[in-house]
């Protein structure tokens, strides 16, 4: 009797944890439509022009940032509009569905409307599928969802956050079978979209933007390797990843890293602290592969006292 009450009093403990976990998680709408755009890249620095006849989802490069918390369902919908050329599709690297159904590609004036659940936390990939692959995420259509984590324990909190994406760029969107197989077909670097974006040290004479925080905080990146053939020796110029969260899991946890390596289609969150003793400080976050660096792959991060309070916070989390 006595061991039957007990476990009934455990059943009824399960059951009030397993509603408290199921009243948390939310549905949330997400819609993405394919827009085959223009988009400035910054090219003419390597050798490109300075605007890609895009495929993109809603018209940037990268798409946009698609951020729910792990439990959460998404319920989304896929728009390819009358308008455009090529059929498209969508993979969500946070999903567990049917490549077949979910993933597959739909043609212009189609709508593909489908759920699933963020069921691991991290930061994830997302891009078109439709054949050919290699050129519907060349020419830009990629972005991340990230799944943030319910269980904060060895997850400290970020003082700010940034989101970095980075491409091989090609000038010559067509042709794609030199993507796969012309080791010369790749001229750029493409971070959030730009050769050099937030580096005003190689391109001077551009209008670029850079991160920034105060000295002392806890910056995460989290980043996305976007590239057809090439993985990412991402390392901080004057500083060192303090965590490295593989694939943005607090479970799989790094520290004190120079260098991490982040293959083609792997998402990873990096952690840095500016230096607190020091009123100013550069740090340039590469691609150490000196190829990538030099064709685009700098991100600078200024630490300053009078660094801007809405860079890195809330929606502000992708330079423009
Ligand atoms: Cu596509």
């Amino acid at each position: 009797m006595r061991a039957f009450k007990k476990a009934t009093m455990a059943l009824a403990a399960v059951a009030v944890l397993f509603s408290a976990q199921q009243a948390f998680a939310k549905t949330v709408n997400v819609t993405l439509t394919a827009k085959e755009v223009d988009v400035p890249t910054n090219g003419a620095l390597v050798g490109g022009s300075n605007t890609m006849a895009a495929w993109t989802f809603d018209g940037t490069v990268p798409g946009p940032v698609v951020r729910v918390e792990e439990g959460d369902t998404v319920d989304f919908t896929l728009i390819n509009p009358a308008e455009n050329k090529n059929s498209h599709a969508i993979d969500f690297h946070a999903a567990f569905v049917n490549v077949l159904d979910e993933f597959a590609q739909i043609k212009p004036g189609e709508t593909k409307k489908f759920k699933f659940e963020a069921k691991v936390p991290g930061v994830f990939m997302y891009h078109c599928g439709a054949s050919p692959m290699v050129q519907h995420i060349a020419r830009g259509m990629y972005g991340v969802i990230l799944v943030d984590p319910k269980d904060k324990k060895n997850y400290p909190k970020a003082d700010r956050e940034y989101v970095l994406v980075q491409s091989q760029y090609f000038p010559d969107v067509d042709n794609y079978n030199a993507m796969l197989n012309d080791a010369n077909a790749w001229k750029g670097s493409l971070i959030n979209g730009q050769v050099f974006h937030y580096d005003p040290v190689h391109d001077p004479a551009g209008d670029h933007d850079t991160l920034e925080a105060l000295p002392g905080e806890r910056v995460r990146i989290y980043f996305v390797n976007a590239n057809i053939n090439n993985p990412v020796a991402l390392h901080p110029i004057a500083s060192m990843w303090d965590r490295v969260y593989i694939n943005g899991n607090p479970k799989n946890q790094l520290h004190g890293i120079q260098t991490y390596n982040v293959a083609v289609a792997e998402a990873s969150t990096f952690d840095l602290v500016t230096p607190k003793d020091k009123d100013v400080a550069g740090i340039a976050i590469v691609d150490h592969s000196m190829n990538a660096a030099l064709r685009g792959a700098i991100t600078v991060l200024v630490s300053k006292k009078d660094a801007n309070p809405n860079k890195g916070k809330g929606e502000v989390i992708v330079i423009k």
